[in-house]
């Protein structure tokens, strides 16, 4: 530490007294590109505000609810007039169905919903669901793909436990990992193969349907539709993991761009207006599993709170008034072309996938499809690019294996001086 600690070195150093990391979410520390992660002590638009006074143009978008920029007033006014009524009832209250009716209505595979808190609430609960209505116990997963911090799926995970090192959690019992069979994204024989190998066993696949927890991946022509008529055809349920994609790449999530329809949906992120929230919900018949009607617990002292149904439902009608999906899908391309070209002028390998306000930057030569292929591109060049782009502005996820999130406040100044910065940032390499 410099002589003249700035505010965010202190406060770090207080944190790591007390906090494991010094950080409430692994992906939130520096070590994978090195360095003290910075505190934020106010964020509007497309701007983070440091604790030392910084403006930085914000990639991250609080890891992807902030689709409107931060602190959006219509959101900010919808909150406070909750806050007006009470901040928990314990109860039903009248916004939850106001949110299931919005979100029945944009995602039309969800006949039925149920709120929770997070996204790892919500995959937890729907894989509980599907080997409750299947009465099955194995589930699918793919390598990279992260589905929140829950037993049967932290395992070969993507997002802070594969930056860190830890794709196969400590504290999993081996005997609920023998319940996961983890396949390679984008390979249709390798799933073919483990239907074949378990027979009657697999209660449900999940998969983030476009990966955003391993970089930005994007499946095969066909990929999707392939794992949807594997599902049908040995009766497991297929569920999208649509936590980072749901309302982000279009109002009806990636099932939607794709023409696909899942089983069961897992939501988050956007759905919260930037207060913690999670949601699953699908098939009625498979829904109607969970108590009270049916045998599959599932509860939350917390879970439709007023407070997030109030933001979550402002964030969703302003979609809906905004419509801003080719706004944000031009803004992602200014951002790919502007890298793609800083690196060719370079002469640096890069593949930069992107959809609609999300993105990643692999410096690699290998076209990036799956979780092997991602990891091979240069982290420690990507640390290099990272800080470099720190220092002039602009704060981008702090590993190589996250993905970029643009918002409508990004459109206009904040998008050009990116663009400008990233390709400085690249030139120095
Ligand atoms: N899904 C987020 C990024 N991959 C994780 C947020 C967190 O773990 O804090």
């Amino acid at each position: 530490m410099s002589a003249n600690p700035s505010t965010s070195d202190s406060l770090f150093a207080r944190a790591k007294q007390l906090i494991p990391g010094g950080v409430n979410s692994p992906v939130r520390a520096f070590r994978s590109v090195g360095g003290a992660p910075f505190f934020v002590k106010a964020a509007r638009g497309a701007m983070l505000t440091t604790a030392d006074d910084r403006e930085l143009i914000d990639f991250v978008c609080t890891w992807g609810p902030a689709i409107h920029g931060h602190n959006h007033p219509v959101i900010r006014d919808a909150i406070a007039a909750a806050l007006d009524r009470g901040t928990s009832f314990g109860t039903p209250n009248p916004l939850e169905v106001e949110m299931a009716e919005l979100i029945v209505r944009f995602v039309p595979s969800i006949q039925k919903v149920r709120m929770c808190n997070s996204g790892t609430e919500a995959t937890m609960s729907a894989i509980r669901l599907a080997r409750g209505f299947t009465r099955r116990d194995k589930i699918i997963k793919f390598a990279g793909c992260y589905h929140g911090h829950s037993d049967s799926l932290l395992i070969k995970a993507g997002s802070g436990a594969l930056t860190h090192g830890h794709p196969d959690s400590a504290g999993v019992p081996a005997s609920f990992a023998r319940e996961t069979v983890v396949l390679p994204f984008n390979d249709r024989t390798a799933l073919d193969a483990a239907f074949a190998a378990n027979p009657g066993q697999i209660a449900g696949v999940i998969l983030e349907p476009y990966c955003g927890n391993v970089g930005f991946i994007m499946p095969d022509a066909g990929y999707l539709a392939h794992v949807r008529e594997a599902c049908t055809r040995h009766g497991a349920v297929l569920i999208f993991d649509e936590v980072m994609t749901g309302f982000r790449l279009a109002r009806g999530g990636v099932q939607e761009l794709e023409k696909i329809t899942p089983d069961l949906t897992c939501l988050g992120k956007i759905i919260g207006g930037g207060l913690p929230v999670g949601a699953f919900g699908g098939r009625a018949d498979i829904m109607d599993q969970l108590a009270p009607l049916g045998p599959v617990y599932q509860a939350g002292t917390l879970s439709g709170n007023p407070l997030a149904m109030a933001a979550g439902i402002a964030a969703l009608r302003l979609l809906e008034s905004e419509n801003p999906y080719a706004r944000l899908d031009a803004l992602g391309r200014q951002l790919r072309d502007a890298v793609l070209a800083a690196c060719q002028a370079k002469g640096l390998a890069a593949q930069v996938p992107q959809c609609g306000s999300m993105f990643s930057i692999f410096f690699t030569a290998t076209p990036v499809r799956d979780y092997t292929t991602a990891l091979t591109g240069d982290a420690p060049l990507f640390a290099r690019f990272f800080h470099a782009c720190l220092e002039r502005g602009v704060y981008l996820a702090p590993s190589a294996y996250e993905a970029g999130f643009i918002s409508t406040a990004h459109d206009g100044v904040a998008i050009g001086r990116a663009c400008d910065i990233l390709t400085d940032a690249i030139a120095r390499l």
